[in-house]
């Protein structure tokens, strides 16, 4: 029994969540992590929903080996930060249903990596309609400037 819940929780290269709270540890943590990995955790949520991240340990090489925060999947999303070095970053909200966690380590010089727990916050039906007003602003303005410049 102790066993089996210890390969459950130990920590992996990457994976894929749809739970509304969980843990992410780099592999090998409170180790050190290895050399040459790229990993990457995604967590998906219904629609309406982001993350709350929060560091409870950071440590990576500086430069080298970093942690990107990325809104969306790997392939399309965009890199909402990247950390990388000593300093354990500030906690940070996601706000799309799905973000993705992704790690790099270079060939050499490897440190304890980062334990990240995270906890999904619905963000009403009120933050929607609020987001939604401002694109349609945002496209007024293009219209109308496109409008000027002809
Ligand atoms: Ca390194």
């Amino acid at each position: 029994m102790v066993f089996s819940s210890w390969s459950l929780w130990r920590p992996q290269c990457g994976g894929s969540m749809t739970d509304f709270s969980g843990v992410i540890l780099s592999p090998g943590f409170a180790g050190n992590y290895q050399s040459s990995l790229d990993c990457s955790w995604r967590v998906r949520l219904p629609i309406g929903f982001g993350i709350h991240l929060q560091f409870l340990n950071f440590s990576t090489e500086p430069v080298h080996d970093y942690l990107e925060v990325r809104s969306g999947n790997l392939e399309t999303g965009t890199v909402i930060d990247r950390f990388s070095g000593p300093a354990v970053p500030d906690a940070l909200f996601s706000t799309t249903h799905e973000t993705t966690l992704f790690f790099h380590s270079d060939y050499s010089q490897n440190k304890p990596g980062f334990h990240v727990v995270y906890q999904g916050e619905g963000r009403g039906p009120g933050a929607l309609c609020q987001s939604s007003g401002r694109s349609i602003r945002q496209l007024g303005v293009r219209l109308q400037t496109a409008g000027d410049e002809e």
